[in-house]
């Protein structure tokens, strides 16, 4: 078991996110079991859900005119137009029926606002909007991160470069995520994150 001070962040294990799903990450079902094994070793495990409305302002499909996977403007700066994913209660937005989400002491929900996408567990897209982790981990004490899930270069690495600017100390576990690797996003991210001292494990 790993200390009280430690905390596992599971990033959007969802539907959407594997084969077969909305915005499906190639071999995004490969981590499940490692990610159930992980589980196990931490006091503190955070699931993050990727929960946005029908009308979300990410989706292609509220642009007229727009091709999923192109770039708009939004107030808060440039923005990746997806595919319609994990719509607020449909099945896209379960978790893999495959992670065991019993072990999760939070369940966290994210890009519930119409009009700001949030690929960060701790920041909305505006770099500004709180969700709440932080004050969540800081009460409980927590100071060591874990990163696994989907996607290694949006949730994940959004979510693992706040984390290391709060002052956690960061490790993201690269054999138990995947990647989009859109444009060259997964080294680009991977730059980042490395130059932002996070430990990319795996
Ligand atoms: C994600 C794109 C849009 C992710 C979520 O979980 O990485 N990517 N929404
Ligand atoms: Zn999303």
């Amino acid at each position: 078991m790993r200390p009280a001070t430690d905390a596992l962040i599971v990033i959007d294990v969802q539907n959407d996110f594997c084969p077969g799903g909305a915005l499906a990450v190639s071999d995004g079902d490969a981590i499940l079991s490692g990610v159930n094994a992980l589980m196990a070793e931490f006091g503190a495990v955070v699931l993050t859900q990727d929960w946005h409305p029908a009308d979300h302002a990410s989706f292609a499909a509220n642009h007229p005119g727009a091709a999923p996977f192109s770039m708009t403007e939004m107030p808060y700066g440039p923005q990746v137009l997806w595919p319609t994913h994990c719509v607020q209660g449909s099945a896209g937005a379960d978790f893999h029926p495959a992670i065991d989400t019993s072990r999760a002491d939070l369940i966290l929900r994210k890009g519930f606002r119409p009009a700001i996408d949030s690929y960060s567990a701790f920041f909305e897209n505006d770099h500004n909007t709180q969700t709440g982790l932080d004050g969540y981990l800081r009460d409980r004490g927590i100071s060591k991160l874990v990163l696994a899930g989907l996607a290694t270069d949006y949730c994940v690495a959004y979510s693992a470069l706040d984390a290391a600017r709060l002052g956690y100390e960061v490790t993201v576990r690269m054999d138990l995520s995947r990647a989009i690797d859109m444009d060259g996003s997964l080294a680009a991210m991977q730059a980042r994150m490395d130059a932002a001292g996070i430990r990319l494990q795996g």
